[in-house]
This record gives C-alpha cells, structure tokens and sequence, in this order.
C-alpha cells in the first residue's frame, strides 16, 4: 500500500521508563541502545514504523533530567526542540501515581508546547492490574492526555492499542523515509552504540555515565569481514583499568557481547579491535562533547 500520511511523534520522559524499548519494539528493529542504568540515549534517534497507508516517524529522546553537565545541557535541548517539532508527543511513565520533579517539568513544557500528547504507562507487566487505576486517575487529573494508555514494551502488550492512537495524528503528505529504511542512524554510529550499551551493562557506578565510543578505522573487505577499530573514552585513569580489567578481560567481554549484534547489524563478520583513552571531564567540555557526537 502506498504511504499517503505521515505523523512525527516525539517519545520523551524521564530516564530509563523505557522510551529506547518501546521505540524498537514499535520499528521491530533495534535502532536504539538499552539499558537498565539510566541516561542510556544521549541524541535524537529515529525509528520508522509503516502501517498501511502511514508512515509513523518515532523520534526517541534522551531522559529529561536536571543537567549537571555540559553533555546533560545538550541531551535536554535535543527533548526540548524535539518536542516543538512534532505533531504528537508519546509521553512515557513508569506505573507509578507519583511524579518526580523532571516529570513536573515535562508536563508544564508539553503545556506550554500545545502539541497533543499520548500518556503510555509502561512496565506494567511489573504492577498487578488492581494498581493501574490510581496511576491513570492520578495523571488525568494532571494534564488533558488525548489518551491513556497502559502498556509493556518489553512484552509487546498494549501496543496495537497505542498505534492505533499515534496514526490518528497523521496528515496527509510524502513519505519521508523509503520503504526499507527504518531508521537515520548511520551503521558506525550504531556500532558505537552497540558497544557502549554492553559498557554500560558491564561496568558500575559512574563509569557509564562518562564514556564515549568513536569510530578510529572502518574497513569492510572483501572476505566478507569488517575490522572496526574503536577509540573508547573515559573520564579517568581509574576507569580506564577497570574498563580494561585484569590481562584485558573486562574489554574481552564487553567486545564478546557487542561482536554478534555488530554482525547481526552489519550482516558481515566483525574483527573489532578497542582502544581506551582518558579525556579529563570531557561532560564539561563543549568542544569534546561536540566532538563525540553531541552536537
Ligand atoms: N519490566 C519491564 N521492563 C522494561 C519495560 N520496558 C523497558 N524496560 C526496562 O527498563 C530499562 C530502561 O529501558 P530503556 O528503554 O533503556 O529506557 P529509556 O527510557 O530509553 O532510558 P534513557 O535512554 O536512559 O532515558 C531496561 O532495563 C529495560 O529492559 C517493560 O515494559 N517492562
Ligand atoms: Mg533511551
């Protein structure tokens, strides 16, 4: 079926709810990294989903939290803009009847935006049934949602509900992505990605909050083997052990989780060769975060 409609639609809410999640399970493809620590997603990722006659445009955003940081600045302004340029926000909460202070000040951005928006309460595959109905009550007394809608993205439960919602916002115009493009993320991009997802799962504490991945080489050969060569940045020496661990076994693992899911992405063999380097702070500085890709 020919695309006629598009509608753009902004995930946004707090960190780690599980806007990266849903935003894969609604493209069917992992486009976005996940991650049980939160402040995963750090810029504006787009995922496609086509159903029928519209072209759903998922625009996932990085966790709206008070900055304290030069990277943090950044990843608020993508939620920011992202919001005003949309034609529906997709609102995500955990189902919970409290808010916290940046969920406050999501809701007063969204006021102030007048773009309409979808309420999903997500993970409810972690609350009984009986609790649902307070959280619902507790934000419809908040803010006029367009709907509410209780979901898991992580068990695909609610989704076909949710979709339906999103298609209502689309307006007739041309198809913005081709048919088999689902996503703007660039292959080496998704690469880095891949490989600070397994970092962010493998290492504690403050590590994962301050480390970059870069591309150094990208070769695809003609032996059907791609060497990758990642330059991975931290904030500190001490990290920089720990990243590496003892005899490199700590970079052994995170390489032997990230390996198959670059093929997989790829569709080619990897040979991944990493390199951890220390940049001092680099969250605080505009040049380095520019750099990284924050820009
Ligand atoms: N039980 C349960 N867990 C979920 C569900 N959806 C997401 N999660 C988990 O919640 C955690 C955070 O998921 P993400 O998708 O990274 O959350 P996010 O909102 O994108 O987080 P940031 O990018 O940090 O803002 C992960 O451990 C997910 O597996 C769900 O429906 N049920
Ligand atoms: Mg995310």
């Amino acid at each position: 079926m020919p695309i006629t409609k598009t509608a753009v639609v902004t995930i946004a809410g707090r960190p780690n709810v599980g806007k990266s999640t849903l935003c894969n399970a609604l493209v069917g493809e992992k486009i976005a990294i996940v991650s049980p620590k939160p402040q995963a997603t750090r810029n504006r990722v787009i995922g496609v989903a086509n159903r029928g006659e519209t072209q759903l445009v998922l625009v996932d955003t990085p966790g709206f939290h008070r900055p304290r940081n030069k990277l943090g600045d950044y990843m608020q302004k993508v939620v920011r803009e992202s919001i005003e340029e949309t034609d529906c926000v997709l609102m995500i909460v955990e189902p919970v009847t409290d808010r916290t202070p940046s969920e406050e000040a999501l809701i007063c951005r969204i006021e102030e935006s007048g773009v309409p928006c979808v309420l999903a309460i997500n993970k409810i595959d972690t609350v009984p049934k009986e609790a649902l109905l307070a959280v619902i009550a507790s934000y419809a007394g908040r803010f006029s949602f367009d709907a509410i809608i209780p979901i898991s993205a992580k068990r695909n439960d609610g989704l076909d509900v949710l979709l339906k919602q999103l298609e209502t916002y689309a307006v007739d115009g041309p198809q913005l992505f081709p048919d088999d493009v689902f996503t703007d993320q660039p292959e080496q991009r998704l690469a880095c990605e891949i490989l600070r997802e397994k970092m962010m799962l493998c290492l504690d504490q403050e590590i994962p909050h301050g480390l970059a991945v870069e591309i150094e080489s990208f070769k695809q050969g003609e032996n059907g083997v791609t060497d990758i060569g990642f330059i991975i940045y931290c904030e500190k020496q001490s990290h920089k052990s720990i990243i590496i661990g003892k005899d490199g076994s700590m970079l052994k693992t995170i390489s032997s989780k990230a390996r198959p899911e670059i093929e997989r992405m790829l569709g080619t063999k990897v040979f991944m060769k990493t390199w951890v380097k220390v940049k001092e702070n680099w969250r605080d500085s505009g040049s380095l975060v520019r750099r990284f890709g924050y820009e």
